[in-house]
């Protein structure tokens, strides 16, 4: 592919200098914004991300602020999952839908206070959604996209570097808890998350000023704990069954399709603007459904379209993410697969780009 030009709609982020200084090869637009893509290979990053410890600019998971008195109602005006029993200092995953119940994002929830939270947003426009609820709905709230700006630092030794850096208390996060850490006499918020299975941290930073010096601060306390850039690994991402926004669903799917049940409370949801949609489908449950799908064989083409599943001369799904997994020794996939065919052990065929393929639905990699 040839190069992308650099111009002031495609965002750089405050780490764009440390990530071109680790020698970045390949970016994708995420948000408007740059996302790297590959630092070493896709195949030695992923290596690297489940033996040691990355640091990750997903800057462009941008946040959409909800500050003021109906903060929660417009929350809970945006997702069917229930955020009654939520406190300040959780992160929840929900679905955010639009009224026909289709997925518009489907972000991590930061709640800061009562009347302060941040939706930390997947690669679509959310705040034109939320801004046009608030306005519509003359809420008492100000929504906007505050300088904050995710670092990520995953991986089986994130403990030990994060530690360095923010003290011991950091080991003591909890899975999708935070807490506030000091950095160069700023306070941050600092979460036990990220975009990987490997286990890790989330840092919010606040003020593109602090970027690069947090950056820097990583790397030097990091050194003999074999520290290097990295980036959501899309290996690592399918054998987990981390879902991609804009890749895996979008706006004609529903969080029931995309195997997000679990994070809906559909009945106790009141105010949820794609509830009644919502309940109907809830009820007879979806036709379709996300599947793990496993591709035997050595190597897999560039999923940059849907692959057809087919059987026989029948349609009956689609592939979305696909890639080669040197630990299951296969291509590992996500699609979309109709009911009638969407049992494990179900055998398709694939039609890639290079040709079709064998395609075996599988209940999931992960665990
Ligand atoms: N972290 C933050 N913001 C984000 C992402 C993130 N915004 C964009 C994108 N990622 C949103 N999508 C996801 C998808 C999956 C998860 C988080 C965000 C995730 N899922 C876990 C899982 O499925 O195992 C846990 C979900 C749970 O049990 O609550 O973490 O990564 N800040």
């Amino acid at each position: 592919m040839a190069l992308i030009a650099p111009s002031r709609r495609l965002r750089r982020t405050p780490f764009t200098d440390g990530v071109e200084a680790s020698g970045v090869k390949g970016y994708t637009v995420y948000n408007h914004m740059l996302l790297p893509t590959v630092f070493r290979s896709v195949e030695q990053d992923y290596r690297h991300l489940k033996e040691k410890v990355q640091v990750w600019d997903v800057a462009c998971e941008r946040q959409v602020e909800l500050r003021g008195p109906d903060a929660a109602r417009l929350m809970q005006m945006l997702t069917p999952r229930d955020l009654r029993g939520m406190l300040p200092g959780q992160c929840f995953y929900i679905p955010i839908v639009d009224e026909t119940g289709g997925m518009l994002n489907d972000p991590v929830a930061v709640k800061l206070a009562e009347d302060r939270w941040w939706i930390s947003i997947a690669d679509s426009d959310l705040l034109f959604w939320v801004k046009g609820l608030a306005y519509g709905w003359r809420l008492d709230v100000l929504v906007d996209e505050p300088d904050v700006s995710p670092l990520a630092v995953q991986g089986p030794l994130a403990n030990d570097l994060m530690s360095r850096v923010f003290g011991d208390d950091v080991r003591d996060l909890r899975f999708f808890r935070f807490g506030w850490f000091e950095f160069e006499g700023r306070s941050l918020v600092v979460a036990r998350s990220g975009y990987s299975k490997q286990g890790g941290f989330e840092i919010y930073v606040e003020g593109s000023d602090i970027g690069m010096p947090l950056w820097n601060a990583l790397f030097e306390a990091g050194q003999d704990l074999d520290v290097y850039a990295g980036c959501p690994n899309l290996i690592e991402r399918i054998e987990g069954g981390l879902l991609s926004y804009g890749n895996d669903m979008d706006r004609r799917n529903t969080p029931h399709e995309c195997g997000l049940g679990r994070f809906c409370n559909t009945q106790t949801a009141i105010g949820c603007v794609g509830r009644d949609a919502l309940l109907r489908v809830a009820q007879e449950g979806p036709v379709r459904q996300i599947r793990a799908i496993e591709l035997p064989g050595d190597s897999v083409p560039p999923c940059d379209r849907l692959w057809p599943l087919m059987a026989g001369d029948v349609k009956v799904g689609h592939i979305s993410s696909a890639a080669h997994s040197p630990d299951f020794g296969c291509g590992v996939a996500i699609g979309m697969v109709r009911m009638t065919h969407w049992d494990a052990g179900t055998e398709l065929t694939a039609i890639t780009q290079d040709g079709p393929r064998m395609a075996r639905v599988h209940e999931r990699f992960w665990k």
